[in-house]
């Protein structure tokens, strides 16, 4: 077997990756470790920012998404039993696009699989990367039905496997670096089957710890809670989580929470990590498998697209006899990936600082809050780094 790119991971990265290739007429092959319905259905982020909508609209990948999805102008903080609200879209111009995850995945594979003819396996297993510093790469996987290793000659890959792939691990030790930053709390990420109790974002801050609301649909309602480094699921039964969610989000005038059964609970260790450079040889990784943001700012996603954007013209701009976006590709992707981090980075001492248990930060957190909803030129450029910015400085 031959293509010219293959890619390792249909998420968003790997997907609009595929889609922006095929269109090109560039010949590329998705290999999935997942069901297609399996990756069609795993709940994660939920927002995507407006650049990111025209960007793939540019590549008629975005139909579904404007028909469907919600848009966000405002959210709100709640603490010390105040409302205020951050009018973002007054503020900058830009709205946030509310739509699930699954939903975008499900319309990458369709355009890519359905429409264009794409080829992708799904249900690959134990994929292998050879020769990635060679004239040419290859990858090899087990047939799931068979057992048979397949082995697929390429001019590159796509590492777009996410948190836990294997392409990052597929580059020799010495190769690139690894940063890590932990903000050293949790969050409990759950989905309430409960209509919002407000309209859209809400953000808590309290000393005993960070609370938030996120509408998602109208019957489901994702919320986050600030819990104990070490905490696992089972210590939180619904009870408590609704307890400490009446507590952290209480504010005057503010309507009480619509509670309901809690599906999908996942501790999230709230950390960072990004590997320099995001290449080695014809290997290009793309999305969480270069760099993991915790879901702060709901960023991580959305630098997935935009690495994959950048990626897909650089290699379509190879196979036009230009090498420079290709060699240029890992740097041109950081520029945002850091903006991102440090933003994410800024964000979360506003949310955390109150119940870090350490005075300095409650104070400066205090501070930034103080500013942000006392400045208008504060509060602008706070609402257009929250939103996305178009420009990688
Ligand atoms: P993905 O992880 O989405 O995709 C990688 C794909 O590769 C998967 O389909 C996986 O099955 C496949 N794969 C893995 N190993 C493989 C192998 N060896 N061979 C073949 N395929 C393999 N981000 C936000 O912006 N906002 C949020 O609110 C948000 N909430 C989140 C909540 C949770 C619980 C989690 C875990 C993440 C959340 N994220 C959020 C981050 C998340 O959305 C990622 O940023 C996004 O999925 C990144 O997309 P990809 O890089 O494509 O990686």
């Amino acid at each position: 077997d031959r293509a010219d790119v293959v890619v390792i991971g249909a998420g968003p990265a790997g997907l609009t990756v595929a889609n922006v290739l095929r269109a090109a007429g560039v010949d590329c092959l998705v290999l999935e470790a997942e069901s297609r319905e399996f990756v069609e259905r795993r709940p994660r982020a939920g927002f995507v920012e407006e650049w990111a909508v025209r960007a793939l609209g540019r590549h008629g990948l975005a139909e579904r998404l404007l028909e469907r999805a919600e848009t966000q102008g405002e959210f709100e903080f709640r603490v010390d039993g105040a409302r205020h609200a951050v009018r973002t879209a007054r503020l900058s111009g830009r709205r946030h696009f509310v739509y699930p995850q699954p939903l975008l995945v499900g319309d990458l594979l369709a355009a890519y699989a359905d429409r264009a003819g794409g080829a992708v396996r799904f249900e690959v297993q134990d994929v292998r990367l050879h020769d990635l510093d060679g004239p040419r790469a290859a990858v090899s996987y087990r047939d799931p039905h068979t057992g048979e290793r397949h082995r697929i000659t390429c001019d590159h890959v796509v590492g777009a496997d996410g948190a836990r792939g294997v392409s990052r691990a597929a580059i020799p030790d010495g190769q690139v670096r690894m940063t890590r930053h932990d903000h050293g709390v949790a969050w409990l990420a759950v989905l309430a089957e409960a209509p919002p109790s407000a309209d859209g974002v809400v953000f808590g801050i309290h000393p005993r710890g960070f609370g938030a609301h996120m509408a998602r649909s109208a019957h489901v309602t994702r919320y986050y809670l600030e819990v104990p480094a070490a905490d696992a699921a089972a210590d939180w039964p619904d009870e408590r989580v609704w307890r400490e969610l009446r507590v952290r989000l209480a504010a005057d005038g503010a309507r009480p929470l619509r509670e309901g059964p809690l599906s999908e609970k996942t501790v999230l260790a709230m950390h960072n990590y990004v590997v320099e450079p995001m290449a080695y040889g014809r290997l290009h990784l793309a999305g969480d498998a270069a760099h993991l943001l915790a879901p702060v700012a709901a960023k991580g996603m959305n630098l997935a697209i935009n690495d994959a954007l950048l990626l897909g013209a650089a290699l379509i701009a190879h196979y036009k006899g230009d090498d420079r976006p290709l060699a240029g590709y890992s740097a041109a992707a950081l520029r945002r990936v850091w903006q991102y981090l440090e933003f994410s980075q800024w964000l979360s001492e506003v949310l955390h600082g109150a119940s870090s248990g350490d005075r300095f930060r409650a104070g400066t957190a205090a501070a930034r809050l103080r500013r942000l909803l006392g400045s208008e030129a504060a509060a602008k450029a706070f609402a257009g780094l929250y939103l996305g910015e178009e420009a990688d400085l």
